[in-house]
């Protein structure tokens, strides 16, 4: 599995699937939740609307539609609380839970944002070091790209700094 960094809006970006990073309702926001919907276009929220939310912790996936991307996977970060709540395992099982269904949906080529580090407020490099462990323990699959899309420079130094 290549894991490369990008600094980029993930919307534009042709994979298998593009993570999001949404909220447990699953019925958009601000951020990358609403740079997805936007450029997904309506039938992405109704097709979300059906799945009636998602636990912290996890992601679903719905499919792409206006986007260049075939899947999104819509993962719920948790809210930062100065990380005694768990929240290291939970940012974790996003990326998991994100991995294993790209890989049942035949995705070989996948995108993550930075979950949580912004409305969220989990610290940057925190978050990026739960990320790559996450991604660099994960079994070996059949998703051979994965993009981590920084939309700021300051994720995107981080990134390449931990990747080396
Ligand atoms: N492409 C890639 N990354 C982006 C883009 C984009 N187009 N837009 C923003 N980012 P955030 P969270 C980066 O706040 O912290 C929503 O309202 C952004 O710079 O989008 O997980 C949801 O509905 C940051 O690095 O997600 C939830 O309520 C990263 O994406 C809540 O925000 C994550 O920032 C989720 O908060």
């Amino acid at each position: 599995m290549r894991i490369e960094v990008r600094q980029d809006d993930i919307t534009t970006l042709e994979v298998g699937a593009i993570v999001n990073a949404a909220k447990e309702s699953l019925l958009g926001g601000g951020g990358v939740d609403g740079a997805v919907h936007r450029a997904a276009g309506p039938e992405l929220l109704e097709e979300c609307r059906a799945l009636g939310g998602c636990p912290t912790g996890s992601a679903k996936i719905t499919a792409g539609y206006d986007l260049p991307a075939e899947h999104v996977i819509h993962a719920v970060g948790p809210v930062w609380r100065g990380g005694g709540q768990g929240e290291r395992d939970l940012l974790a099982g996003c990326y998991r839970t994100a991995l294993a269904l790209a890989e049942q949906h035949g995705v070989t080529s996948i995108a993550f944002p930075a979950i949580s580090t912004g409305v969220y407020g989990y610290p940057k490099e925190a978050a990026a070091r739960v990320a790559l462990d996450t991604l660099n323990e994960a079994p070996s699959s059949a998703i051979t790209f994965v993009i981590i899309c920084a939309f700021d420079s300051e994720t995107a130094d981080i990134y390449s700094r931990l990747l080396g």
